[in-house]
């Protein structure tokens, strides 16, 4: 069944006036009608205690009110309210009365609306005739804690394909966590080419407010507007073969050259020096800048930003965000280096904390770290991935960095003595490179600075997409490693016998030459 009148769920506010949410000293008729002045689309009453008398008062308090800003009013779970007041409709869950019930009850032309977690009970719900699904729960929320199951933007993805592979129009929100901080890449990486999001609900953020109408407004532009981060992001899909991309690698080392992007580094204490060289060396003009109120400003200025946690600490993490929300405010590109991800505590949760902060064009690890950060997804949601344990193959590798890239809608990259590269669809394997790179301090951070420049640059001149930028800036810093060990093995061959040289790991020479494949799904 579809509502006769198409309804706007853009800005959906759910209430909540518990004292965690809505505090001592405020009233809940106010902040609705502060929100509603802010530009939310459509309210739901949820209360979950209360008399039924007191909950039909304060309904039909609330429904004079979004009457008088032509929202519509939903009630939580209560038919039975609905009906005493006459507002619009209402929002089951799965444990409420079924939908069937509630249609009868209600009449063809009011709203019913359904959570769903899993894909099965979003299509039971739009066959069953729902007029919209609450998705969720997208993130982990204090609000609601005995939600079912966290399915974070991904999950948001699949149900959205599912539902509309299966041909219903049914209108969509999601819902858990969302806030003015992630609204954009909630709505950019949930998106299915299948079906967009029509909205996304929302309670602390616009309930717990200071001033819930500035944050509703932020909400609905924010949520109607490109966000800056996502113009131009698309890769040129025809280009999926090694050669192709061989092809176009000379003029974005050129390009570099000839745009000297700025690499501003957020780094460890160990590579700074080295990394402000390697920028230099391959033609980008270097930045080592940690504090994150000065990333506004730089921002502003072409280039991409590196954030490596090689040297993590709470006022680093602070600074990676704010510079992380600046980059994506300005649409400059951001590669993320989760130095040691996985090796502490502190350093697991402040991927959950980087990944929830914005959006990351590139992220780049090796296999620990980038397991680590698959298996994070977000600050405190459940962790549902691969084995962190148990090494992988090649395929598992590349199945990987293609199922993180999906998942992030951004470039991986997995570094080893193969490295993979994958945008989601596209997937690469790299051999080139050198052992001496494992036994000299940043290689792996400089690799993320070289990274940095080449999509800085590739964004400056617009032209080649971002995952043959990523694939150039990591042959061009090998096939140079390959390069640079020659010299070496030759001023090395004076003092250790071939013997020795073997154990030092000193490989017989070398390919200059691109090694590069490219892998299908
Ligand atoms: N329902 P906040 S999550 C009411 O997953 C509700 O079905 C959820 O609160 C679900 O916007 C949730 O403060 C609470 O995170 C959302
Ligand atoms: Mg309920």
């Amino acid at each position: 069944m579809t509502h006769p009148i198409k309804i706007d769920y853009t800005l959906y506010l759910v209430t909540d006036s518990t004292l965690a949410i809505l505090g001592p000293d405020r009233d809940l008729y106010t902040v609705v009608e502060q929100a509603l002045r802010g530009g939310v689309t459509v309210v739901q009453l949820r209360e979950k205690t209360g008399d039924t008398a007191e909950l039909v008062a304060k309904a039909r308090k609330l429904h004079g009110i979004t009457k008088r800003y032509g929202v519509p009013l939903l009630i939580n779970d209560r038919v039975d309210v609905a009906l005493a007041v006459g507002c619009e409709g209402v929002h089951v869950g799965q444990d409420d009365m079924d939908l069937a019930t509630v249609r009868k009850l209600l009449g063809p032309d009011k709203i019913i609306g359904v959570t769903a977690s899993t894909v099965d009970e979003a299509l039971r719900a739009c066959e069953r005739g729902a007029d919209y699904l609450g998705i969720g729960t997208v993130y982990a929320t204090p609000t609601k804690t005995n939600t079912k199951e966290i399915i974070g933007a991904a999950g948001v993805r699949e149900i959205l394909t599912k539902i509309a592979e299966a041909g219903h129009n049914t209108q969509t929100v999601c819902i858990g966590g969302v806030n003015e901080l992630n609204v954009q890449r909630i709505f950019h990486q949930c998106h299915s080419p299948k079906k967009a999001l029509d909205g996304v609900a929302i309670v602390s953020a616009i309930m717990a407010a200071p001033d819930p109408e500035a944050v509703s407004k932020k909400l609905h532009g924010l949520i109607t507007s490109e966000p800056a981060f996502a113009a131009d992001l698309g890769g040129n899909q025809s280009v999926a073969d090694a050669r192709s991309v061989v092809d176009l690698v000379p003029s974005v080392i050129k390009h570099v050259h000839e745009t000297t992007p700025l690499s501003h580094n957020m780094t460890n204490l160990v590579v700074q020096n080295i990394a402000a060289n390697v920028a230099l060396a391959v033609g980008a003009s270097p930045i080592m800048a940690g504090y994150g109120e000065e990333a506004a400003d730089l921002g502003k200025l072409g280039g991409a930003l590196v954030i490596n946690m090689g040297s993590v600490d709470p006022s680093g993490l602070e600074n990676y965000q704010k510079a992380l929300r600046a980059y994506n405010q300005q649409g400059r590109p951001v590669v993320y280096d989760p130095v040691g991800a996985g090796a502490t505590a502190i350093r697991r949760a402040a991927v959950g904390t980087i990944l929830s902060s914005g959006y990351l064009d590139v992220i780049k690890g090796n296999e620990g770290e980038i397991k680590t950060v698959f298996n994070t997804q977000e600050q405190e949601e459940q962790q549902r991935g691969v084995d962190s344990s148990t090494t992988l193959d090649a395929t598992q590798k590349a199945q990987l960095v293609r199922a993180l890239a999906a998942r992030e809608k951004n470039v991986v990259v997995l570094t080893g003595k193969t490295d993979f590269v994958s945008d989601g669809t596209r997937t690469f394997a790299i051999d080139n490179g050198h052992a001496y790179l494992g036994m000299v301090t940043g290689t792996g951070c400089t690799l993320g600075t070289t990274i940095s420049a080449a999509i800085a640059s590739r964004k400056a001149g617009g032209g080649v997409d971002r995952l043959v930028a990523v694939i150039a800036a990591i042959l061009h810093f090998e096939i140079a490693a390959e390069i640079a060990a020659v010299p070496l093995l030759i001023g090395l061959k004076f003092r250790y016998s071939s013997n020795e040289l073997n154990q030092l790991g000193a490989l017989p020479l070398i390919p200059t030459t691109p090694s590069i494949c490219d892998i299908q799904e």
